[in-house]
């Protein structure tokens, strides 16, 4: 897949877009959205971040199987004094990620998530669930959290679950050329 900002992007390329797509990052305050997302666009790891106050846009361009695709990117602040905000952010996504710190160990994390989502937009607006920081577990701990998440994803009907760490980069393009093969799917293409 590839991809690139804005700027960056040719713009005949530009001028043969497909398909607009409003994708969220959605989940609690500190579970590593902004630092996936900064992950993704520069191949760099945040060691230190300030929460996301609100929501901040991004739009990449990515080209995949012949088309070409606008992903408008909202990364929400997951902190609880963000959370009235957050109806209106959601309205009219094509896919959110909802994101699960694993070094928490604590499935109510994902509480409210789904049903805000689905609240928003509708019972088959895609979420894909990942978890992220995977660099902190020890093997038996990566894969009871990962056993979690497979009852989280059955629970609420959710896909995924992908296990990414942005320090390590692991399935960190894999999970957004995942979205954009499965939207491309649904579309039909
Ligand atoms: N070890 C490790 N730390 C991570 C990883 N991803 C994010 N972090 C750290 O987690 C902290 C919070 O990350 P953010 O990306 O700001 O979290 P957020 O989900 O955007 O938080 P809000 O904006 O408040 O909703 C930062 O100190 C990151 O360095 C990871 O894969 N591994
Ligand atoms: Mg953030």
């Amino acid at each position: 897949m590839i991809q690139a900002s804005p700027e960056a992007f040719d713009s005949d390329l530009k001028a043969k877009v497909n398909f607009i797509w409003k994708v969220l990052f959605i989940g609690e305050g500190g579970v590593g959205k902004s630092t996936f997302y900064h992950k993704y666009t520069t191949n760099e790891f945040l060691f230190n971040t300030n929460m996301t106050i609100g929501c901040e846009h991004h739009s990449q361009y990515v080209e995949r199987n012949g088309y070409v695709i606008n992903l408008v990117i909202w990364d929400l602040g997951g902190q609880n004094r963000f959370k009235t905000l957050h109806p209106a952010f959601c309205k009219g996504c094509a896919a959110a990620l909802l994101f699960y710190d694993l070094s928490i160990h604590e499935r109510e994390q994902i509480k409210g998530w789904p049903e805000l989502i689905r609240n928003t937009n509708s019972n088959t607006t895609p979420i894909l669930l990942i978890g992220t920081k995977a660099d902190l577990l020890e093997e038996k701990a990566l894969s009871e959290e990962i056993e979690v998440l497979m009852q989280v994803r059955d629970e609420y009907q959710l896909l995924g679950p992908i296990i990414t760490s942005s320090k390590k980069g692991w399935n960190i393009t894999e999970t957004m050329e995942y979205v954009v093969d499965y939207l491309l799917m649904i579309c039909g293409s």
